[in-house]
């Protein structure tokens, strides 16, 4: 851990304005709420398209689970019910994909397949597709846009293409690029003939997420995405791109005072009377920082699935502290040691956030946890990074060519 860090005055403020109340619990409250809005939200993403596309592997593939794991929504089989199956991110439980019926040529002649599978409960709507562009695709893509939702149109499996056209270069050989670049020219020109064009089209493959256009996909989402639910989303990503790591990182160091003073003055106020505790509190964030950025042992476990690299050749990867099993006794030790870095920093925050000086040992703990969140979020963001580099440089799918 560094010896030297400030908290920047722009945090201090937005602390002394929303802070209002000198008293803690009030302001415990004030901030555990604030922080259960975040997590109350729900994001309910529709995957839809015809029978077969690859649907359920695209809600597999997002999720970052292989098709076997018992979390998994079945693949390769027809569906025949007309109801939407709902599955949880499993480190963002608020993050959920619907895996919706099949539309096809006799079903979707069915008016009513939008509002069969509840078109307003879903926050957006993924289209995926294989194959030849079929004219239900942009008549499902016009719907769901007059219904004024968001569409995003996919086009899967196309390490096939790819295959295919490789084992058809016979006397003019096709780069890569021009065989995705005529697929996606293809797409565009039908949904506008279709006029659904307000979309971009995404080349991906559910066997490759780390290829093609998945992780343009997930941040394009991203980016059309506000507020609670854009954090959700963020935070469910896996780490596909140093762009991805560097936007959680950046979120959650934006709500790190809120963590920090939830930990510190809720040991006060009666929660942890019995130990004046602050450890249960630092622990239940540093293990939600640790699923964030997908090192907990269980992310590494599913990542390790996806990929050839083992589990314990990924946990390699994660050199700090924060990012191994953190135990009671470990989480005391690196809070004694950041609470006796910066007494002096106490003293000041102290005197421009009231509350924090309403309580010594709260201004104290406060800045202690603060420290520890703010290094975790240093540490554990070059551990994700290490590890995706290992992922990116090492076989990157079982599904090897
Ligand atoms: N080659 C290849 N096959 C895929 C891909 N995505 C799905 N599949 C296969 O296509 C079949 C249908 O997929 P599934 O997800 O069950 O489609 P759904 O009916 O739309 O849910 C399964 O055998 C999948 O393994 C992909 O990106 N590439
Ligand atoms: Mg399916």
């Amino acid at each position: 851990m560094a010896t030297q860090f400030t908290i920047s005055e722009a945090e201090i403020l937005e602390m002394s304005s929303v802070l209002q109340s000198h008293r803690v619990t009030d302001t415990v409250a004030q901030v555990e709420g604030m922080l259960q809005q975040m997590t109350d939200v729900t994001l309910n993403i529709a995957v839809t398209g015809e029978s077969g596309a690859g649907k359920s592997s695209f809600v597999n593939a997002f999720r970052g689970v292989v098709d076997d794991a018992p979390e998994a929504a079945v693949t390769g089989v027809t569906e025949t019910t007309r109801e939407a199956t709902a599955y949880s991110h499993p480190s963002a439980r608020n993050v959920i994909l619907w895996d919706l019926p099949g539309i096809g040529t006799p079903s979707f002649q069915s008016s009513t397949y939008l509002e069969d599978v509840g078109l307003l409960k879903y926050d957006l709507f993924i289209i995926v597709t294989s194959g030849r562009f079929q004219d239900y695709h942009s008549a499902l893509a016009k719907s769901i846009m007059q219904a004024e939702k968001k569409f995003y149109f996919v086009r899967n499996k196309v390490d096939q293409d790819l295959e295919a056209s490789a084992k058809r270069r016979i006397k003019q050989a096709l780069a890569d690029e021009d065989v995705l670049n005529s697929l996606r020219t293809d797409c565009e020109k039908n949904l506008r003939k279709g006029q659904a064009e307000k979309s971009q089209v995404f080349l991906i493959s559910c066997f490759y997420p780390q290829r093609y256009d998945f992780a343009a996909l997930q941040m394009t989402l991203l980016e059309e995405m506000e507020g609670h639910k854009r954090h959700a989303l963020l935070l469910s990503l896996p780490n596909l791109s140093t762009a991805v790591i560097q936007s959680k990182k950046e979120a959650l160091a934006s709500g790190l005072w809120k963590r920090a003073m939830a930990a510190s003055l809720s040991s006060v106020t009666g929660a942890h009377t019995r130990t004046h505790s602050i450890i249960p509190n630092v622990m239940n964030t540093l293990k939600s920082y640790q699923q964030t950025f997908c090192l907990d042992v269980d992310s590494l476990q599913r990542l390790a699935s996806f990929t050839d690299i083992s589990l314990e050749e990924l946990q390699k990867e994660v050199t700090s502290t924060f990012g191994k099993e953190l135990s009671a006794h470990t989480v005391e030790g690196l809070l004694s040691q950041a609470a006796s870095v910066q007494p002096m920093l106490a003293n000041q925050l102290e005197k421009m956030v009231p509350i924090l000086g309403t309580i010594v040992s709260g201004g104290l703990s406060f800045v202690g946890s603060y420290f520890l969140f703010n290094s975790a979020l240093k540490d554990l963001s070059q551990d994700g990074e290490r590890v995706m580099q290992k992922v990116f440089l090492g076989s990157l799918s079982k599904h090897t060519d």
